[in-house]
């Protein structure tokens, strides 16, 4: 008979730590220190929480590195021993995808925001991944430059969870995802190596492109530590309207025509439903109908230039006209001052906020072909309403890039864990219609854990053979972001 000593050390964080595991965490402060390493549950706590409260997330401990060494460290050391590593940014993400496990270890980049250079000649930012993304609006827009990417999270996530994200927002429609922003990108990859892709050329055709394997891979194949961000003219004549329609079909009409009357001006095209802004104007404050009677959709519009004289009022104007005289628009408000077209976004912006005073939802972010939009929208609310009589569809979101938010409240006579315990129900709903009608299942949010199962229902054998190769060519011994994004083989 022997004894088996384990020393069991009651972890800052409560878990059960034996000795080595404190050893690790040891050598993990050695590398970054002390401060920056954080094991007491009340410093963690941020860290753990998971946006919608779907998941549960734990830590051994939060890492906040300093420098791309720092990090090329941490990496070396948790693959010594097996210990997986969780990348985070803002944790603003809504997949689960920065969700952690009590044998692994958190690594936020927060510390890590210095912004290297704005180049108002070449139109590019280089800039770490901790940098917060209203912060990197700011910067551009000190140097009379704009960065597009812009979305609800601005104000506290991080580039680099934009680019592992490859985020969306509202000006998809004129500038791209993440994706399109990005030049070029440093990544400490699972061996610890650094890539040093740093680009800032337009044109620099030298084999595969690297640097869009890591902008969507949600932290499973390496830490982005910096970027080269694309920017733009700074847009200083903005002309935003807010449009009441009947029907689908007209929202859908007046953005086919949009492209081509405003010669792509148009940044954002947002569609809402009266069910959204009525819950905003319920809820939320200095949220107020700017019409005199209630309609059933809404599109907000927003134009910008950097000309002189500034065209986009002007183009705004024509286009609503020749809209009134077409019978598709019921009315529209077009703002008089930067402070109505910011209250009309802020009706946009509130709606995420709103519907967590309707009880438990199960949201949806999918994308149809432009085309598509009308006949998934009605097959979806009547599906779903059939299902669960009185679930209330809140359908809004950048149609303009075919993206629908399709966000269900639960029924208000309906217990919410009831609710909840029908998400798949709801959502393979959903997922079919939009696969019925060529669409995608996840059209800006990513999948982290909450889609792996989509993963495997709509995604063929050969992409998710692709994508297993990849990770396993990268990450062989599995420690980058474990679990997210490729589901388990079956
Ligand atoms: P986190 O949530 O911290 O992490 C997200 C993923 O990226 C995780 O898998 C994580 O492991 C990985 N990651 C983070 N940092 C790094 C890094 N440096 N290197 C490698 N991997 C990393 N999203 C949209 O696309 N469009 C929207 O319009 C939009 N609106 C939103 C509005 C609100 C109010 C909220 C709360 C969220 C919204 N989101 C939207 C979702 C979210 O803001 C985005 O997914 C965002 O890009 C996440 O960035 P983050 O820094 O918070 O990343
Ligand atoms: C939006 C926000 C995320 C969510 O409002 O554009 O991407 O909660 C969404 O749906
Ligand atoms: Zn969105």
């Amino acid at each position: 008979m022997y004894f088996e000593y384990r020393f069991i050390l009651v972890s800052g964080t409560g878990s059960l730590m034996n000795r080595k595991d404190s050893d690790f965490v040891g050598s993990l402060r050695r590398v970054v220190g002390d401060a920056f390493v954080l094991e007491d549950r009340e410093r963690v706590s941020d860290y753990l929480k998971e946006r919608r409260g779907r998941f549960t997330s734990d830590t051994m401990a939060v890492v906040l590195p300093g420098s791309t060494d720092e990090v090329s460290q941490l990496i070396k050391l948790c693959r010594e021993r097996r210990v997986p590593m969780v990348p985070q940014g803002g944790n603003t993400g809504v997949c689960g995808g920065a969700v952690s496990t009590e044998r692994s270890i958190i690594v936020n980049l927060q510390r890590m925001n210095r912004i290297r250079k704005v180049d108002r000649l070449g139109y590019t930012l280089e800039a770490e991944a901790g940098c917060i993304l209203s912060n990197l609006q700011m910067a551009a827009q000190d140097k009379g430059l704009y960065l597009p990417l812009s979305l609800g999270a601005e104000g506290s996530c991080q580039i680099g969870g934009n680019l592992s994200t490859n985020a969306g927002g509202v000006n998809v429609l004129r500038y791209g995802n993440a994706r399109d922003l990005v030049l070029g990108v440093e990544v400490v990859l699972p061996s610890g190596e650094v890539w040093n892709g740093l680009n800032a050329l337009r044109k620099n055709n030298t084999g595969y492109d690297l640097k869009n394997v890591f902008i969507g891979a949600e932290g499973t194949l390496g830490i982005i530590t910096a970027a080269v961000l694309k920017l733009f003219p700074q847009p200083v004549h903005r002309s935003t309207v807010l449009i009441a329609v009947t029907s689908i079909d007209s929202a859908v009409e007046l953005f086919s025509r949009t492209r081509k009357e405003t010669s792509d001006f148009a940044s954002s095209f947002e569609l809402m439903s009266r069910i959204c802004v009525e819950a905003a104007f319920r809820n939320i404050p200095g949220c107020r109908d700017f019409f005199d009677q209630p309609y059933p959709w809404y599109v907000l519009m927003e134009l910008g230039d950097s000309t002189s004289d500034g065209i986009s009022k002007q183009l705004n104007e024509r286009f609503l006209e020749h809209a009134f005289e077409d019978g598709l628009i019921e009315d529209a408000v077009l703002a008089s001052s930067d402070k109505q077209a910011s209250d009309m976004w802020r009706l946009r912006e509130a709606i995420v906020e709103a519907q967590l005073y309707e009880g438990k939802s199960i949201k949806n972010d999918v994308s149809v072909p432009l085309g598509a939009i009308k006949p998934f929208i009605e097959r979806t609310v009547a599906a779903l309403e059939a299902r669960v009589p009185g679930a209330r569809s809140f359908v809004y979101g950048h149609i303009g890039d075919g993206n629908i938010h399709f966000n269900l409240s639960q029924p208000r006579d309906m217990d919410g864990d009831e609710f909840f315990s029908r998400w798949h129900e709801m959502t393979d709903i959903v997922h079919e219609i939009t696969d019925e009608l060529d669409g995608s299942f996840s059209a800006e949010h990513g999948i982290g854990l909450l889609k792996t199962r989509e993963m495997l229902r709509y995604k063929s054998a050969v992409e998710l053979g692709l994508l297993r190769s990849f990770k396993a060519a990268l990450d062989p011994d599995n420690i980058m972001n474990p679990g997210k994004v490729i589901p388990p083989a079956e």
